[in-house]
């Protein structure tokens, strides 16, 4: 019997228990030595799911994902987290792959969309959301990034040190929340892993990233972080794949 990881798999919920019943059984909960979830106020029957799989559910005193984020850093004490969201979207398959990028000396873990061999859940031909996600991922590598090239910013099934989530000093409240870990991540210059990943569709319930707001929430988040970018033309940016 293996040891546990010194890890604690953290599950972001607000009304998903189609996801979660659906990717109950392919969730590797007994591989970490703690998994929690961080519940943003669900009334679908969620918590009472977790719940009668001993799955203690934190709760959030305002709602968002950032906020998420920051309960799962107080309310923990493993060396490591895991982000991962039971909406359909992210492939069980890839938590313990985040890890281990964790234990191989990255200091940041993304499940990537848009490395090679990965896939994003959209089907249409134009894939809109694919090209904003990526022009953000583009500025944020231009801005702040020295290191090789990061194909994916955004995506919020990832893994990092708790101690290192705590420095970083996070303020977002609500979805852009990765991106400001990605740039602040980079601007430290620290290791930045990813392991390509295939999106599937969501499970049922709905979504709660409606594009536009999102959107321009990540604009706030390139401004603020503006003061740490690097000074242009000084920077051997990696290539980009
Ligand atoms: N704890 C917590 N989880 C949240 C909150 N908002 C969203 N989530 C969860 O975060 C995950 C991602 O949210 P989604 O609405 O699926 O966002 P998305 O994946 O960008 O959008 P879709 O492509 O439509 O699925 C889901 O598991 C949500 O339940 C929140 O305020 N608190
Ligand atoms: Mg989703």
């Amino acid at each position: 019997m293996t040891q546990p990881r010194d890890c604690t798999l953290v599950l972001l919920t607000l009304n998903e228990i189609d996801g979660l019943r659906l990717l109950w059984d392919r969730i590797p909960v007994d591989r970490f030595a703690r998994t929690l979830a961080v519940d943003g106020g669900s009334t679908d029957g969620t918590r009472e799911f977790l719940a009668e799989r001993g799955i203690p559910v934190a709760d959030q005193s305002i709602r968002g994902r950032g906020v998420a984020f920051r309960v799962a850093a107080d309310a923990t004490d493993t060396d490591r987290l895991v982000f991962y969201s039971p909406d359909g979207n992210e492939d069980p398959a890839d938590i313990e792959r985040l890890d281990d990028l964790l234990l191989s000396g990255a200091r940041l873990a993304i499940a990537s969309r848009f490395a090679r061999g990965s896939q994003n859940e959209e089907q249409d031909a134009l894939r809109p959301r694919a090209r904003v996600n990526q022009a953000l991922t583009w500025i944020a590598n231009r801005l702040f990034n020295t290191g090789p090239y990061v194909t994916d910013t955004i995506n919020g099934f990832r893994a990092l040190r708790r101690a290192d989530l705590l420095e970083l000093d996070t303020t977002v409240k609500r979805f852009p929340i990765e991106y400001q870990i990605s740039i602040r991540a980079m601007a430290r210059g620290w290791p930045i892993g990813e392991v390509a990943t295939i999106e599937d569709q969501r499970a049922g319930g709905e979504s709660k990233a409606l594009s536009w707001p999102v959107g321009k929430d990540h604009l706030k988040v390139l401004l603020t972080e503006l003061p740490h970018a690097r000074p242009l033309g000084a920077r051997p940016l990696g290539d980009h794949p």
